[in-house]
């Protein structure tokens, strides 16, 4: 009787805190597996033989200790001998491992890759985990622990012989300032806590490197790359190396953006100008002071001469010699300095699409070997969708890395579920056809294009202070998909989404699914109901919240919307072909012949590079206007469907995170009504064509949407 009450109530406590869920623990739940006969194949991996010694060891087993408590309720043993043990966590050099593999293993996974194996002793399951070193050992890990945290089958565990990262830098750039406000940050406070650092060590910045090192991210930029120069002072740096103390053992290496005028700031010199050799010297000493404190430290991430900021140009020099100035100072203590391509001046009225290749490609060639070069994905600014950057395949002799924006600042902030991946490999899969056919963003972004020496790829944070770190649960979904791919960019998104649903919410196969199509058609859901037909940049002036493509008021052109949509009585859209900017003869022949007509060009990218007028008829037999007004519909129908799905979700997740998510869909969905009926006013005025039939008339009239404020909208800058 009283045994049985006791059991009820555990029943019950269980349940509770399965109900309870904060997202904390993001996609390291390690939940026990759904299938009783996959964790009774699991438990043979308790027995472990690793010999530990590095710090890196000593996290890998602390995350097993972890991992292994969740998912099977008990503790790893650690077993003497391989042959007795279920998981065996081996450098190649240590042999028992090595025969596992053919013998080119070891040299593909270089230094941070790793093979694993998988076999059948009688009737147990062994699985053999080897790398060249402990960083690879502990990425072997990972990949083990991912598989199982999904509840997978442990004969899927294996690699095809080695997996080794496509690119040396998989980094998240941090654009947190010093008061730990976060530019376009919608998660709440920046996580470095500036003020007890460096003595205090909060659990958060453990949890971050953890979760970093489970996906490969092996870089992180701390602060905005509109840089504050007191981040290169001595006490800061004594802060920054209290964080590099905590990455150290995760494989994870600090850059700092460096304010181009720092010499100036805090150096005391009249100038920053980087053929001045006392500017040379004081970031000579600044990089060996930097270096004196934290040996590893990865190097320098550089915004210049872009939107305000200093840089070589304010001293008639040019990026190349801006940034081998830093370069040179970092070569020493082999950093590395990231200069980003998101440029576009104040003086030129040419084509802000134009810019960022009209100054890099002259350069290419130009640079220290220790400099990579940073483009965004597109060619404006991080918008729904754009063409790929044409400085993709531009640049044969420069490492050119990529550059995506994991926080939401164009595509609903925090609040709207919108999964990335698809957004992601939809680039990372674009054909250059540069320097011929056949050569993908991923190819040139991962060296193999020209055989560049650094590659990389970043992911301008969507991490904050907010219990669950992204503020949105699936925003989660778009930190594990940048790490993921950076780490291989073939992977696919479905798979990607598959996985992380599985270590997130539920292993249940029909969950896994429901959840899965939400997110795979959530990008495209964002780009209907906000920017259609390539529509670009029509958001709330500023902040970016909301709709605005009546805005004409900034300081510059290129800051209007109007300016980006061109709409008026005859039509809508950017001519970017030889009749207008020209920005397409950026691009491989192929891609100018594709985009240099609107018939052969996609729906999706139409008015990137056309005026199209309003009754022109599309290839689906409607007109312009038509098309526009059903994929704002559209995109509104899908957010509803998200919403249907997610309510059928109830038993499949707990309800915390459910309740949460059930909740920013109903702001989401009644956005995307507001970006719907606010732009289609809108445009309706110059169309002055009725909405087509499954279009419902405007809430509000045109004039209401025109004056909403939002003064307080998150994420702006200081
Ligand atoms: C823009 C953001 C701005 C950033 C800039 C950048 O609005 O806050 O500073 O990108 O990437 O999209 O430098």
């Amino acid at each position: 009787m009283w045994k049985k009450a006791i059991l009820w109530a555990a029943a019950a406590l269980a349940s509770l805190i399965a109900t309870a869920e904060t997202g904390y623990e993001l996609w390291q739940r390690y939940a026990p597996p759904a299938q009783a006969t996959i964790a009774s194949q699991y438990r043979s991996l308790l027995a472990v033989h690793f010999r530990s010694g590095t710090p890196t060891d000593s996290v890998l087993l602390a995350e097993l200790d972890r991992a292994f408590q969740g998912m099977l309720r008990s503790r790893p043993r650690l077993s003497p001998s391989p042959q007795s043990a279920g998981l065996i966590i081996q450098l190649f050099q240590e042999s028992a491992v090595a025969a596992w593999w053919p013998s080119s293993v070891p040299q593909q996974c270089g230094p941070e890759g790793f093979a694993v194996h998988h076999r059948v002793v009688a009737g147990r399951s062994q699985v053999f985990i080897g790398a060249n070193t402990s960083i690879g050992l502990l990425y072997g890990t990972f990949h083990v622990l991912r598989h199982m945290a999904a509840g997978r089958p442990l004969a899927g565990v294996a690699t095809a012989g080695a997996s080794a990262p496509a690119t040396r830098w998989r980094m998240l750039n941090h654009w947190d300032n010093l008061d730990r406000s976060v530019e376009r940050g919608y998660a709440g406070q920046s996580i470095w806590n500036w003020h007890t650092l460096p003595d205090y060590i909060d659990q958060r910045y453990i949890d971050y490197a953890r979760a970093n090192a489970s996906i490969g991210i092996n870089a992180v930029a701390l602060t905005n790359v509109n840089a504050n120069a007191t981040v290169l002072t001595p006490a800061y740096l004594e802060k920054v190396k209290a964080l590099a103390q905590v990455f150290r053992p995760y494989g994870i290496r600090i850059f700092l953006t460096a304010r181009f005028s720092a010499p100036i700031e805090i150096g005391g010199l009249k100038t920053a100008d980087p053929l001045d050799t006392a500017v040379q010297g004081w970031w000579q000493r600044k990089a060996d002071e930097i270096y004196q404190r934290i040996p590893d430290f990865g190097g320098f991430l550089v915004k210049a001469n872009s939107e305000g900021q200093p840089g070589p140009q304010n001293y008639g020099r040019h990026h190349a010699d801006g940034a081998n100035m830093l370069a040179k100072a970092l070569a020493p203590h082999a950093g590395v300095v990231i200069w980003r391509a998101f440029v576009y001046s104040h003086e030129t009225p040419e084509d802000r699409f134009k810019q960022a290749y009209q100054e890099f490609v002259p350069l290419d060639g130009r640079f220290d070997s220790n400099v990579l070069v940073q483009v965004k994905n597109g060619p404006i600014d991080f918008q729904p969708r754009e063409p790929f950057h044409p400085l993709f395949g531009a640049l044969p002799r420069t490492p050119t890395m990529m550059e995506f924006q994991l926080t939401q600042e164009y595509l609903g902030f925090a609040t709207h579920l919108v999964y990335l991946g698809p957004m992601f490999t939809e680039v990372l899969g674009t054909d250059t056809h540069r320097p011929t056919a056949g050569n993908t963003v991923a190819d040139v972004v991962s060296g193999k294009s020209f055989g560049y020496t650094q590659t990389g790829m970043a992911g301008v944070s969507n991490i904050g202070a907010d219990l669950n770190w992204t503020g949105h649960p699936f925003a989660q979904a778009n930190w594990y998909a940048l790490g993921r791919l950076a780490w291989n960019p073939r992977l696919d998104a479905a798979s990607i989404a598959n996985e992380w649903i599985a270590q997130t919410f539920t292993q249940q196969p029909a969950a896994v699914a429901s959840i899965r199509q939400m997110m795979m058609q959530s990008h495209e859901a964002v780009v209907n109901y906000m920017t259609p037909l390539g529509l670009h940049h029509i958001m709330g002036y500023g902040h970016h919240y909301g709709p605005a493509p009546w805005y004409d008021k900034a300081s510059r052109a290129d800051w209007n919307c109007t300016y980006f949509h061109r709409a008026d009585q005859h039509g809508i859209g950017f001519d970017r072909t030889s009749t207008g900017s020209n920005a397409l003869q950026q691009y491989a022949p192929y891609w100018q012949q594709q985009w240099a007509s609107a018939k052969s060009t996609p729906l999706s990218l139409l008015l990137w590079f056309h005026k199209v007028g309003w009754s022109e008829g599309l290839p689906n037999g409607k007109t312009l206007w038509q098309n526009m007004a059903l994929q704002y519909q559209q995109g509104v129908q899908q957010v509803q469907q998200m919403q249907q799905s997610w309510a059928q979700l109830r038993q499949a997740v707990d309800e915390r995170r459910h309740q949460q998510v059930t909740q920013l869909l109903h702001i989401q969905a009644s956005e995307a009504v507001w970006w719907r009926d606010a732009c289609l006013s809108y445009f309706q005025t110059f169309s002055k064509q009725p909405l087509p039939a499954g279009v419902p008339a405007p809430q509000h009239p045109l004039e209401y949407y025109q004056q909403l404020r939002f003064p307080y909208a998150p994420g702006q800058a200081h």
